[in-house]
């Protein structure tokens, strides 16, 4: 491992709390763009500095600067919005942004194409609805999501307070974002202070993410994130604690064995009482330890690789003062979200929409904009935002469910029939993301609809499979938890990943490399006819997939590279 400290940490270090000269850069009128110091500095404001890159050649050839627009994610612990909240955020997309709204695969909303000089505004309108976009993104910890679960609202209503919880105690504490987007003013005599108390000057080595999951939902794929807390029930209808998970993420590099996805450990157990404790121990174990002079090896997979589980744990428990129990049983049934109508209290229900991808717009013929406006003009409940990139229009009274399903209906909201299509989700990718190396979300549906076609061949349309498209190895829509995992590799080209389980424990491997669209289907098409003759009675697609000799099963991180096992059918193999 170097000692010398990454560019990123260097920035950190001379931002005076992450100010940086982003305010002076945003009164720089020749350009659209912010110095790139700088455009590292406003990940922690929520923002990433983007451009249009649909539009590049030709902008290229006219020697003209970029399409630079900004990408700006809502900060949303367990993805839980007000009406009137939904209702600014769509009138902010209109206004500011290119006119939809992302729901993201950690219960927030991203707005693309805000252009530099609108910024402010963009920021102002959020808080004034009461949100902000303070660490959705950067080396802090992120959105904090929880189970929607929306069959059960006292288990939600504990898990959504504990997120809302943790969010708050990891917040960063610097002024900057107050100064630079809202007030505009420096607060004098605050110089002296411990401005951050938890991160310090350099905050921490990487990205950190939170999940909380309520069994058997494991909607929010709690094995993904460094930290977990999932509930353990006491066997009365309440809540015993939580088993603490630690270690988990998706992130990879093609051809860099040394960068994997690694599914998270269970630790043990603790009270709710401590689990603010806890947090904040594993999140300062990791500023303290992880690599701050390799970025590609800095997350907290990593730190408990190098430095040992055992280890690990005994340096949380000792920042915490907690001992840990030992783990509970706990099982899962699976990673996705109920659609449909569900129960919740006081003769109230909840409907779960299929929102494809997660975006939002109004389409020719589908004006998904304006039908949820119009369900926020006359809802007195809540919008909640899966992990799934889905939507929850919760506790809605016996008397406007009628009018709210229709609503949804006509604007093609309602989950689709196919097991495939309800279980899949794409990462943004192309025009905006910067390091897609393939197109995601808007090549996904093309993809499904000629799996599809393969699959009602065999008699398996009604059957749940996930699948999950990702425009590169960084893994956003957690594709190595698919059943089904399609990785961008190049323009038009995939790695094929198969054997996850379904409640989301293991991984997938990979199956086929470098295919084309044609490839994919070709690749799929036997394993779908194989898994239709020759499954037992249940049997999940991913786990068949081992079975029956497709792909080796995948036990942990560094396995996930493993050449092992017969893979019969394997395209080019
Ligand atoms: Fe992600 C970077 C989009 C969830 C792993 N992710 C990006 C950026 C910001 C590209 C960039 O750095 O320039 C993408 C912006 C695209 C755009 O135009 O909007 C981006 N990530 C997304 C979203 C919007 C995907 C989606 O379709 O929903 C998700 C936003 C979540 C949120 O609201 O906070 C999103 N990203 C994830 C997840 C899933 C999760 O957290 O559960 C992962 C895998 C889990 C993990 O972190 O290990 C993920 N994103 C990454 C990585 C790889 C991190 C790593 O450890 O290697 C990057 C690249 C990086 O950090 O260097 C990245
Ligand atoms: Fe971009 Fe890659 Fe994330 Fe997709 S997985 S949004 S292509 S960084």
């Amino acid at each position: 491992m170097s000692d010398e400290l990454s560019r990123n940490e260097r920035i950190k270090e001379a931002s005076d709390y992450l100010r940086g000269t982003i305010a002076e850069g945003l009164g720089e009128e020749v350009t659209g763009a912010i110095v790139e110091d700088d455009a590292q500095l406003v990940k922690f404001h929520g923002m990433y500095l983007q451009d249009d890159r649909d539009l590049r050649p030709e902008r290229t050839r006219k020697r003209m600067e970029k399409a630079f627009a900004f990408m700006i994610r809502v900060r949303i612990p367990g993805g839980v919005l007000k009406p009137s909240q939904w209702l600014a955020l769509d009138e902010i997309a209109r206004t500011y942004a290119n006119g939809s709204m992302r729901m993201t695969t950690r219960q927030t909303v991203q707005l693309h194409g805000v252009i530099k000089f609108n910024l402010r505004a963009t920021l102002q309108a959020i808080d004034r609805a009461l949100l902000n976009t303070i660490a959705a993104c950067g080396d802090v910890n992120r959105n904090v999501i929880c189970s929607v679960l929306p069959e059960q609202s006292g288990a939600h209503a504990t898990a959504i307070e504990l997120a809302r919880a943790i969010s708050d105690h990891l917040l960063p504490r610097t002024p900057a974002y107050r100064e630079i987007w809202l007030d505009g003013e420096r607060i004098v005599g605050g110089e002296q202070e411990v401005v951050e108390p938890i991160y310090g000057k350099t905050y921490l080595p990487r990205k950190f993410k939170i999940a909380i999951a309520v069994p058997p939902s494991n909607d929010v794929d709690i094995f993904a994130h460094d930290l977990g807390f999932i509930a353990v029930s006491d066997g009365a209808g309440g809540l015993a604690g939580w088993n603490v998970t630690v270690g988990g993420g998706m992130g990879m590099t093609h051809g860099e064995p040394d960068t994997y996805p690694r599914i998270a450990d269970v630790i043990g157990f603790c009270a709710t009482a401590e689990v603010l404790k806890i947090a904040e121990a594993v999140v300062t174990v990791q500023r303290d330890w992880g690599d701050r002079a390799n970025r590609k090896h800095a997350r907290l997979k990593y730190t408990i690789e190098d430095r040992g589980l055992d280890a690990f744990r005994a340096e949380v428990e000792r920042r915490s003062g907690v001992t840990l129990g030992a783990a509970r049983p706990f099982a899962f049934t699976s990673t996705g979200d109920r659609y449909g109508w569900s129960e919740a209290t006081q003769g109230r229900g909840h409907l779960t929409l299929f929102v494809q991808n997660g975006r939002l717009a109004d389409r020719p013929g589908a004006a998904q904009l304006s039908a949820l406006r119009a369900i926020a003009r006359i809802h007195d409940g809540e919008f909640r935002i899966t992990p799934n990139q889905n939507l929850v229009i919760a506790n809605v009274p016996t008397s406007r469910q009628a009018e709210i399903e229709r609503l949804a209906r006509e604007a093609g909201l309602l989950a689709p029939w196919s097991g495939l299509r309800r279980n899949s989700m794409a990462c943004v990718a192309l025009p905006t993301c910067g390091l897609a190396l393939a197109e995601s979300e808007r090549y996904l549906p093309q993809l499904l609809d000629a799996l599809e076609a393969r699959l009602a061949a065999h008699g398996l349309s009604a059957d749940d499979i996930v699948i999950r498209m990702t425009g590169c190895p960084n893994g956003c829509a957690r594709p190595y938890l698919a059943e089904i995992g399609v990785v961008g590799k190049g323009p038009g080209r995939y790695n094929l990943y198969l054997g996850a389980a379904f409640d989301g424990t293991r991984m997938n491997k990979l199956f086929a490399e470098d295919l084309d669209h044609e490839g994919l289907v070709k690749a799929l098409d036997p394993v779908f006819a194989a898994y239709a003759r020759e499954r037992d009675p249940g049997e999940r697609f991913g786990d068949f997939c081992i079975r029956a000799g497709f792909v080796a099963a995948t036990r942990n991180g560094r396995d996930f590279h493993a050449e092992v096992g017969n893979r019969r059918g394997r395209a080019g193999a």
